[in-house]
């Protein structure tokens, strides 16, 4: 099989409720910078990454796709991962002009389109093909409702309402500018939802390391599950010293981007749940590295869902480190089999490659100029 052809596009799809806020950002449509790959056989792959909708960064990432990477792809035989993500990834002039950031996200796309190709050309969905069992189950936490513009009385019965659902958990959004409001918040949805339930809380890199380490300590108090993104994203030192202080395990990962980053975090023990976006860190090649590394540390991967659940849940089913997933339902109208959770589990997909299909409709109705 050769690769014939490489396009891309850009899908901007509005978030729940019109607009969401958390500590760091404002967000009103989900970004969805999107490669499609297409092979001499018939099959074609997508892939995306995720952003918070802003057009001249989507442009520029989609430019990449479809200009930087895609003359290195055609030609090429769409099988071999790992030759060909390190021929992109080695690809000099283009890792000169960014190791994270906008060519690391477009090479994102472009491997989980061609890991999409490969489990299409299996005929079987992702999951099978790297191994995993079709009887495991993935616990799926809510994170829809835990915004931090929601009041306190809809944050409350937002997050009441998913564990009536059926979901296990729930995660909240904290980083207020009182840490009186956020600790008021905490108590209030751990009450609402009773003790059974877990309940997670995510700074999104708010905190100085004062304040982390005194709302560490207070959220004990609430058997809270874990804190995320406590400090900020590249603070490797800051998180060892949180880390030794405080008894709440900290999780976060949602932006590193590279292997390297990973295994530094983990080898200072400054993370404890490893969040890596195979949307984020170069795709699922790279992924599948940071998982086998969290593994050999038994540390659990609970992916960020920058690609709302749909690549992830493979990776969970077929990885060992997994058992859990993060639900946002904002691209539940985009794709041929979207992600979907019944009684607090997501259901399995079934259909060939990595369900990152879109639908022609979703096209027709989310595409940007
Ligand atoms: C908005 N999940 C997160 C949203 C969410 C972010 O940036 O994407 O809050 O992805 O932190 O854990
Ligand atoms: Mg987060």
């Amino acid at each position: 099989m050769r690769i014939t052809a490489v396009d891309s596009f850009v899908l901007h799809v509005p978030v729940t409720g019109g607009h969401i806020e958390d500590s760091s950002h404002k967000v009103d449509r989900w970004g969805v910078p999107m490669a499609r790959i297409e092979t001499d056989e018939g099959i074609t792959g997508f892939g995306y990454t995720g952003t918070h909708g802003h057009l001249p960064t989507d442009r520029l990432i989609a430019e990449c796709i479809k200009e930087a990477y895609g003359p290195l792809l055609i030609g090429e035989d769409p099988m071999s991962a790992e030759a060909l993500w390190n021929k992109l990834y080695n690809c000099s002039p283009i890792r000169w002009v960014g190791r994270s950031g906008i060519t690391h996200l477009a090479l994102s796309a472009v491997d989980i389109a061609l890991w999409d190709i490969r489990a299409k050309a299996a005929g079987a969905p992702l999951w099978k093909l790297l191994g995993g069992d079709e009887e495991k189950r993935i616990e799926a936490y809510n994170t829809d409702w835990g915004w931090l513009h929601l009041s306190l009385e809809t944050l409350v019965s937002g997050c009441k309402r998913l564990v009536e659902e059926g979901y296990n958990g729930v995660k909240i959004k904290v980083g207020s500018s009182d840490i009186q409001v956020d600790s008021k918040r905490v108590a209030a949805v751990r009450h609402a939802i009773g003790s059974e339930r877990k309940l997670m809380v995510d700074a999104n890199g708010k905190f100085d390391l004062p304040t982390a380490l005194h709302m560490g300590k207070h959220l004990s108090d609430y058997d809270v599950v874990w804190f995320e993104e406590p400090l900020w994203f590249e603070d490797l030192l800051g998180h060892v010293r949180l880390a030794s202080a405080i008894d709440m395990p900290i999780a976060l990962g949602e932006q590193l981007y590279t292997l390297c980053d990973f295994a530094n975090f983990v080898a200072m023990g400054a993370v404890h749940i490893v969040q890596a976006d195979a949307t984020r860190l170069a795709g699922i090649t790279e992924w599948l590295k940071v998982a086998d590394l969290a593994y050999a540390h038994r540390l659990p991967v609970v992916p960020h869902v920058g690609d709302m659940a749909q690549v992830h849940l493979h990776l969970c089913i077929a990885h060992p480190a997994c058992d859990t997933l993060e639900y946002i339902p904002w691209l539940k109208e985009v794709f041929e089999e979207p992600a979907r959770v019944r009684n607090g589990r997501f259901c399995v997909h079934q259909m060939p490659g990595a369900s990152t299909t879109p639908t022609e409709s979703a096209i027709a109705r989310f595409r940007v100029a």
